[in-house]
Parts: structure tokens; sequence; C-alpha cells
């Protein structure tokens, strides 16, 4: 009876001394995982725009299309019209895109940024949207592509004005 008593404690204060390890580690489980997510969240808030090959190259989107951007002339101070084309891996144009960029001076953040701006189809189906270089400097255009509403290519083209 004694025996059975001593073992019974034994038993009731050795879970009682794990209990608090236990939850312990499961609070920092649960740690881990907020500081997971808010990282993860803050990758989606800052997002990466990869450097584009220059204008009138083709840049992959995926594996079955491809862009080709340019301007109407090299940017100067002044207003410079963006073209970006987007075409099929066959090479055939494809306009159910949605296109946006935001230009700015990645040297002066929050300057000048224009914020995202949509590109207009045009009836040649190109893609085009008015940037304007309000200072000389380096500056970055970085372009979004979606389609369905989803983000499916970012990228970047940095120049010198
Ligand atoms: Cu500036």
């Amino acid at each position: 009876m004694k025996k059975w008593f001593f073992s019974t404690l034994f038993a009731v204060v050795i879970s009682l001394l794990c209990l608090p390890f236990y939850g312990e580690s499961q609070q920092g489980q649960k740690a881990k995982q907020s500081v997971e997510s808010s990282t993860a969240s803050r990758a989606e808030q800052m997002p990466v725009y990869p450097s584009m090959a220059g204008p009138g190259k083709k840049v992959p989107i995926g594996s079955d299309h491809y862009l080709i951007y340019g301007f109407d002339k090299k940017p100067k101070l002044g207003t410079a019209i963006m073209k970006v084309e987007i075409f099929t891996k066959e090479g055939k144009k494809d306009t159910s895109f949605e296109v946006k960029a935001d230009a700015g001076m990645p040297s002066m953040k929050g300057a000048h940024e224009t914020g995202d701006q949509a590109f207009k189809l045009s009836k040649k189906g190109d893609y085009l949207l008015p940037i304007d270089i309000v200072m000389p400097g380096g500056w970055e255009i970085r372009l979004t592509l979606l389609k369905e509403g989803k983000v499916i290519f970012r990228g970047s083209h940095q120049f010198d004005v």
C-alpha cells in the first residue's frame, strides 16, 4: 500500500516538474512560428525586383512568355514613354496581362516614387506608361506583371539621367 502511494506520488511530482518545460517548449515554438510568419509578411511587403536585361532585349516571364521593354526616347529630364510588349514563347503578342510600374530614385527613397501606375494597352497591343523624370541622377523602374490579379513577374530597370 505504501509502495503504491509513493510510486504514485513520484509519478505526479515528475509530471508536475515536466509541465513547465513542456509549456515552455510549446511557447518557444509558437514564438518561433510568429517570428517566421512576420518575416514572411515583411518579405511580401518588400518584394524583390531582379534587374532585367536592357531595353530591346528578351526578358523571360516564367517559361511560357517573354517581354521586351523600351522607351520612346532615351530617358532624360521630362517625360519618357515606357513601352512593354509581352509575347508567348512562340512570339505571338499576348495582351492578357496587367502591367504596372513604379519609378523613383533609389538614392532618394520616398522623394519621387510614383507608386504603382497601370500601363494602358494601345491598339497595337503595346503596354504604355508615361514616366516623369524630375531630376538628374540614378533612377529605377520597378515593373510588376499580373495575371488574374496575381503577381507573376517583377523586374527592375536602372538608368542614369
Ligand atoms: Cu531625386
